[in-house]
């Protein structure tokens, strides 16, 4: 089964929004097989922005992601990466669809709550950077056999 890699950035913890966020993939019957409650170091930040380096947001991205715990998260599910980014909506705040994560409760595209990854190349190299192998929990999640 494929897997992605997700951050609840320091906003949706500061807003209360963990557990509304984590439950929009638990009702959809994605498995979560990593969840890490952290504050990320500068490094952290510079390493899972590094393909946006030099760009004008930057700066104000990795402040921000180094202000303030974040959850990171692996999911599982078949076309996780499609259907992770279908449930958390466009990066424009403006133009992510109604019933979305960041259509209903994101306003800027800094902090547009969540990160997801884009592929499974970026899923891999960004969970690697919060994750060991072994932190990763393979289990029978039952209603995933029918959905
Ligand atoms: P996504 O998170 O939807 O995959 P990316 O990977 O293109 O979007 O961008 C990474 C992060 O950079 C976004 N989550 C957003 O916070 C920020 N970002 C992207 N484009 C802009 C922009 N034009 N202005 C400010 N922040 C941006």
């Amino acid at each position: 089964m494929e897997r992605t890699f997700i951050i609840l950035k320091p906003n949706a913890v500061r807003r209360g929004l963990i557990g509304e966020i984590l439950r929009r993939f638990e009702q959809r019957g994605i498995k979560i097989v990593g969840l890490k409650f952290l504050w990320m170091t500068r490094e952290q930040c510079e390493r899972l922005y590094e393909p946006h380096l030099g760009k004008s947001f930057y700066e104000d991205l990795t402040n921000f992601m180094a202000s303030g715990p974040v959850v990171a998260v692996v999911l599982e599910a078949p076309r996780v990466i499609e259907m992770v980014r279908h449930i958390v909506g466009a990066t424009d705040p403006l133009k992510a669809e109604a019933g979305t994560i960041r259509g209903e409760f994101a306003l800027t595209l800094t902090k547009n709550l969540i990160h997801a990854s884009d592929s499974l190349e970026s899923a891999q190299r960004e969970m690697s950077i919060f994750f060991n192998e072994d932190e990763l929990i393979d289990y029978e999640l039952d209603i995933q056999n029918d959905i």
